[in-house]
């Protein structure tokens, strides 16, 4: 698979491109914008959240619901685009203009924890405006809305399904090793926090009421399991090829993600060999894992078992309480610019997170079965499952 967004924050659209998908994988505009109304979810995100809506557009590649084999494109529109149709335009603007509207101002103060600086550095701006543009994490609902297309071909090629779930917030912790099955999905959804634990939701809910109060912003932990994953997706002939890599590389490509782990992770490291593995036992099923400390893969291959992987998620670096920065003409001592901004944005993290596994899966999927239409894809799956030598 290839795919590719683009778009900024205020422009008048996110777009997403996604080739290499076979023909008849069901999608609507309707699939798509559920997503992404799961990513504006969770207690502590901004008043842009609440204002602003995704218009979903298919541009190509789906007919009549089904995918065609050919590119899918999609669109994410900003409702908010008559409001910065000058200081965003794509073509010049008389400066005249420019100067009397109050959002062109120059961001010359840039914030810490951000792309602000070191992006007007490398790129030879005087102002943070074309650096945050693209920063801004807004550009996640374009792959939120290429994942919806990515989890609907695994679904019906292979049966994989995807629930993310968030395990820490700052001090507040869920249990660890309770893990929400895709039947846990609408009740995560409604829970402030998407924490599956009730008494751990309130803790978090706490923790963001403080921050709020505090002037400061949080992070988090999210977790991202997938269920009815095959054997042998990925490789251990390539460093490239492993599918631990490849998920590794996927998450931390989230704006501000700053760990991951796959299974118990860095715990791993901290308990002797005997704890650490998952032993190979027979049971009713077949051959099976006695745990699932790796979270599903070995030597970079999928193992069968429930595919477990955590991102960890650094505070927002937009705090209301402004830290220090420079104005970069004054060179004098600043407080950053403070935009609107969430307190805290680790429950929509988690749904960013769970369309990147997708993409991650539907490409290492398309990659070990191929097929052009679903029904191919589908008949190479149950073919190389009923056909293993060894299970
Ligand atoms: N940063 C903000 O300053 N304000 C926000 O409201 C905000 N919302 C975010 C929402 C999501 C879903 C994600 C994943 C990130 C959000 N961020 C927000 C983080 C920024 O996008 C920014 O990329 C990050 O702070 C820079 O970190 P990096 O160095 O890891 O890219």
């Amino acid at each position: 698979l290839r795919w590719l967004t683009a778009g900024e924050s205020h422009g008048p659209a996110l777009v997403a491109t996604l080739e290499g998908l076979p023909a008849g994988v069901p999608i609507t505009t309707d699939m798509v914008a559920d997503h992404l109304a799961r990513r504006r979810l969770g207690h502590g995100r901004g008043a842009r959240m609440k204002f602003e809506r995704d218009e979903v557009t298919f541009l190509g590649g789906v007919r009549h619901g089904l995918t065609l084999g050919s590119p899918v494109a999609v669109m994410v529109g900003n409702t908010e685009w008559p409001k910065w149709e000058q200081v965003m335009a794509a073509d010049p603007v008389d400066p005249e203009v420019l100067a009397g509207l109050a959002r062109n101002a120059p961001l010359t103060r840039p914030r810490p924890g951000h792309a602000d600086l070191a992006g007007m550095q490398k790129y030879g701006f005087d102002e943070a405006r074309p650096v945050l543009e693209r920063a801004s994490a807004r550009e996640t609902a374009a792959r939120v809305a290429l994942g919806a297309v990515a989890r609907s071909y695994l679904k019906e090629t292979a049966g994989i399904e995807i629930v993310s779930h968030v395990v820490e917030l700052a001090a507040a912790k869920a249990p660890y090793g309770v893990y929400p099955a895709p039947a846990d999905v609408e009740r995560l959804d409604a829970d402030p926090v998407r924490c599956l634990d009730a008494d751990a939701s309130k803790a978090m809910v706490a923790e963001i009421d403080q921050a709020h109060k505090d002037g400061d912003t949080l992070g988090g932990v999210v977790e991202v399991l997938a269920y009815g994953v095959p054997v042998g997706l990925g490789s251990h002939v390539h460093w490239d090829r492993r599918l631990d890599a490849r998920l590794a590389a996927a998450l931390m490509g989230i704006q501000a993600i700053k760990g991951v782990e796959v299974g118990d992770g860095f715990d791993l490291a901290r308990v002797p060999g005997s704890k650490a593995h998952d032993e190979i036992v027979v049971t009713g099923e077949g051959i099976r894992r006695a745990s699932g400390r790796s979270g599903g893969t070995e030597g970079g291959l999928t193992t069968g078992e429930l595919l477990r992987v955590r991102a960890a998620m650094k505070p927002i670096a937009t705090v209301p309480r402004a830290l220090k920065t420079v104005d970069v003409v004054t060179g004098e001592e600043a407080a950053a610019h403070h935009q609107r901004s969430d307190v805290c944005a680790v429950p929509a993290a988690g749904i960013v997170a769970e369309a990147m596994v997708a993409l991650v899966l539907a490409d290492a999927v398309a990659e070990k079965f191929g097929g052009d239409s679903v029904t191919e894809t589908r008949r190479n799956v149950t073919s190389y499952l009923d056909n293993l030598a060894i299970r």
